[in-house]
């Protein structure tokens, strides 16, 4: 039995933040499939058993689960010493990071993201047009930063890349974002990020069935 069972599912860039982790520090991990599109995480038994939170991902491992995608980084980086931000000072950089990825960068685009492709009936466009606008704001945040950052924190990475990179690798049509148009800097991180040892597509990392883009 692997010593991490991480509860994802395939479309989620949440679940990949851990799931690429787990692959880039080379630990011992399985995924454990969470039928999200199917309501998993609204059964009132699987919040009991799993998440009270009814969100993907948690880490299982020893009898304890954690969730929160900023709490599993941390913990493993902690115990295990891969991507851990070297000093003090970094270590509250990319803190900082990872609360406005949380809360403005994938808080924003992982919702625009869902209703645009998979949500079944059409979003109200003025629904739309406001998370656009929020995550186009935070966006524009990253890509001064990375105009002068190889990484979020300094010259290599950290959890803060893990975090805020966790909805960057899916294909374009899904959101309607081409990060070389319309943020180069982002996509020069996002390909450094693509070159660390351990990355997959999230994909073929994560199970569940690929759904096309509803629109
Ligand atoms: N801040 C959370 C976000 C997790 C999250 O929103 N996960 C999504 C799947 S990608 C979810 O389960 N959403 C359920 C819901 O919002 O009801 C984290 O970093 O773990």
């Amino acid at each position: 039995m692997a010593q991490y069972k991480l509860h994802c599912f395939c479309q989620s860039g949440n679940s990949f933040k851990a799931a690429f982790y787990l692959n880039a520090a080379g630990l011992d991990w399985e995924p454990v499939f969470t039928d999200f599109m199917r309501g998993a995480t609204r059964d009132p038994k699987w919040r009991e058993s799993v998440n009270a939170m009814g969100e993907a991902p948690v880490l299982e491992f020893d009898g304890r689960r954690l969730t929160q995608t900023g709490v599993i980084l941390t913990y493993l980086s902690e115990k295990h010493g891969k991507f851990k931000p070297a000093t003090e000072n970094d270590r509250l950089e990319a803190l900082r990071w990872i609360l406005f990825d949380n809360h403005k960068f994938t808080g924003y685009f992982a919702t625009y993201r869902f209703m645009k492709a998979f949500l079944p009936k059409e979003p109200p466009a003025d629904v739309m047009a406001f998370l656009k606008g929020r995550f186009d704001a935070a966006l524009a945040i990253v890509e001064k930063h990375l105009a002068t950052s190889k990484f979020l924190v300094g010259d290599t990475p950290t959890i803060a890349d893990f975090s805020l990179s966790g909805y960057m690798f899916y294909p374009p049509e899904e959101a309607g974002y081409d990060w070389p148009t319309v943020a180069p800097n982002l996509a020069g991180w996002i390909a450094r990020m693509r070159a660390v040892p351990g990355w997959k597509d999230p994909y073929e990392l994560m199970p569940g069935e690929r759904i096309k883009p509803l629109r």
